[in-house]
């Protein structure tokens, strides 16, 4: 089980660059997971919470002129919130949380991307979420290019970070994998430029695997629509 003597779910964070396919690949885990038995809760930055989600529309808007930190606080603010109220509260019952975006994504876009302080990021950081880190994250690896192709593809409509140049999110790309590096033993890349199918079977062998050496005798996760068969 996770060290934290107060957790006792597990947390799981998917990661990437804009479009990389992190909420099609949390939402179909969950339901593996919850097909398997296990009580899950799936929910995303920024938001998850009423005042996460105000934010959300707030650092999203493109419309709002935002420095480099006022953007940095929007996030925090809101992760604060979902920690507290959403991913503790769950992990505390025994919840397996799966979060779409959370920590690594402040580094990597306000750090990596941006050009923030690296260290001032994660001390602050660390305050937004009472030190909490996630057990295991699922970082899909996508070109940018790709990631929003698929994104503009989806929807006209614009956003204040989705909107940066193409070289931000490269830089953004570049950050995730250095963090993966520096972070080998929780954060496993997935290549996201395959076939959604393929990119679910790569994530969904790696969290069984995963959940057989943390959980033990856990119900495991359930290939895709088994409860239905
Ligand atoms: N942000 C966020 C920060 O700067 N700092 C922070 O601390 C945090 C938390 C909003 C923005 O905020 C920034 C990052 C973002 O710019 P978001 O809502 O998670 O965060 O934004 P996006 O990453 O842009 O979310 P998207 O929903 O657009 O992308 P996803 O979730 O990665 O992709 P998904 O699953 O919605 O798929 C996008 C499209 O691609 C298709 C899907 O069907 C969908 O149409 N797709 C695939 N197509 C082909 N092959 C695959 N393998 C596919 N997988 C999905």
């Amino acid at each position: 089980m996770p060290a934290d003597p107060i957790k006792r779910g597990a947390f799981i964070t998917v990661e990437g660059g804009d479009g990389a396919g992190k909420t099609t690949l949390a939402r179909a885990l969950a339901a593996c997971l919850v097909d398997a038995g296990h009580q899950v809760r799936l929910t995303f930055e920024p938001g998850g919470t009423e005042l996460g989600n105000h934010l959300r529309s707030l650092v999203l808007n493109p419309d709002l002129d935002l420095s480099d930190w006022e953007e940095t606080w929007l996030f925090l603010a809101a992760r604060a919130s979902h920690v507290s109220k959403v991913i503790r509260p769950a992990l505390q019952d025994g919840e397996i949380v799966i979060s779409d975006r959370y920590a690594d994504s402040t580094l990597a876009y306000q750090g990596f991307g941006r050009g923030l302080d690296l260290d001032r990021l994660r001390r602050v950081n660390d305050e937004a979420t009472q030190g909490l880190m996630p057990d295991l994250t699922l970082l899909l690896d996508v070109p940018a290019k790709v990631g929003l192709q698929r994104t503009r593809a989806r929807t006209s409509s614009r956003d204040r970070i989705g909107d940066a140049a193409l070289a931000f999110h490269e830089q953004v790309n570049a950050g995730f994998r250095e963090l993966a590096n520096l972070s080998a033993g929780r954060v496993i890349v997935i290549d996201a430029a395959r076939d959604a199918t393929l990119v679910r079977a790569a994530a969904l062998k790696t969290l069984r695997e995963w959940l057989d050496r943390q959980l033990g005798d856990s119900p495991g996760v359930a290939e895709p629509g088994s409860a239905d068969q």
